[in-house]
């Protein structure tokens, strides 16, 4: 579990803050992923809104919360936690109804929650390919330059993890998101959905015949992949049923809208990648069937 101590924290005004408190961005992934979960367990929570897209998250107030940089950040009754799976556990423990990690599935979930966090930066590196152009994703490299600068701790330790961070933005900086980069993401994807299209021959949710913390997450994953224009209905029928019945429900709906001049963007750039033929079926090879 990552909860930050007390000495971690630069902001000292969120030690004060009482009650569930989520900084977040419309548009994040890991954020989505938390408000459906915050909202199907009915929790009062506040919104602490951070803008991603102008880059608010590089700023010191935001870097002396979470020296990562990254949203979603938890703070219940002044206590800092960061990394939405550890997030999600911990609100799973501390809210149990309903309860969307039952114990006899806790490490079947947990196993494949790791398996989606190790998989982020290749949605990430996706979203940047097919579903927002570079002139808007990219960071400025002040940004990247107070974030470098800046010493934070993670449980009084110098952080692993911003490294990884940086390179990631200064590579896609460079050469953006390669064909040969988007095509290992998309194929890791794919054995992922396949197994899951196992999965659901038998049982309407990815766990059995509940929704779980596991479908919320992958529900997430897939509606972005949607977005980038990975061919489900072709690929796999199951999974695309699968999501349109959680599409179907407004604890998830309402949290996945893009707003409109973002579909326009992406709709745009499909445009000039299909005529080019860099769609992302292009690039990973992906053939109708
Ligand atoms: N492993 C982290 C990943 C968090 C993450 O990468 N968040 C993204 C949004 S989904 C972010 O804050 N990106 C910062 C940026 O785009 O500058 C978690 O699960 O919380």
């Amino acid at each position: 579990m990552v909860q930050l101590l007390e000495s971690d924290i630069e902001t000292k005004e969120v030690l004060k803050w009482r009650g569930v408190h989520l900084i977040h961005f419309q548009g994040s992934a890991c954020s989505q992923k938390t408000r459906i979960f915050l909202n199907l367990k009915g929790i009062d929570w506040a919104p602490r809104p951070l803008n991603l897209a102008t880059q608010e998250n590089f700023k010191p107030w935001f870097l002396g919360i979470n020296p990562r940089g990254l949203v979603p950040v938890l703070v219940h009754d002044g206590v800092v936690h960061i990394e939405s799976n550890d997030i999600l556990q911990y609100l799973d423990e501390s809210f149990p109804e309903p309860n969307l990690i039952p114990a006899a599935l806790r490490d079947e979930i947990i196993a494949s929650l790791q398996e989606e966090d190790n998989l982020h930066l290749d949605l990430r590196a996706l979203t940047m390919r097919f579903v927002v152009p570079k002139f808007l994703a990219q960071k400025k490299p002040q940004s990247l330059a107070a974030m470098e600068s800046k010493a934070g701790t993670i449980k009084g330790q110098q952080d692993t993890q911003k490294a990884i961070e940086l390179n990631f933005w200064h590579d896609y900086a460079k050469q953006g998101i390669t064909d040969t980069g988007a095509r290992e993401s998309a194929r890791k994807f794919h054995a992922v959905y396949q197994r899951f299209e196992q999965q659901l021959a038998s049982q309407p949710y990815l766990c059995g015949s509940e929704i779980t913390l596991l479908d919320i997450a992958w529900f997430i994953y897939t509606h972005r992949l949607k977005e980038a224009g990975y061919p489900f209905a072709q690929q796999h029928p199951r999974v695309t049923t699968w999501y349109q019945g959680l599409l179907a429900k407004p604890e998830f709906a309402n949290e996945v809208q893009s707003p409109p001049p973002l579909k326009l963007i992406t709709a745009a750039l499909h445009l000039k990648q299909r005529l080019k033929k860099e769609t992302l079926c292009d690039v990973a090879g992906f053939e109708p069937k």
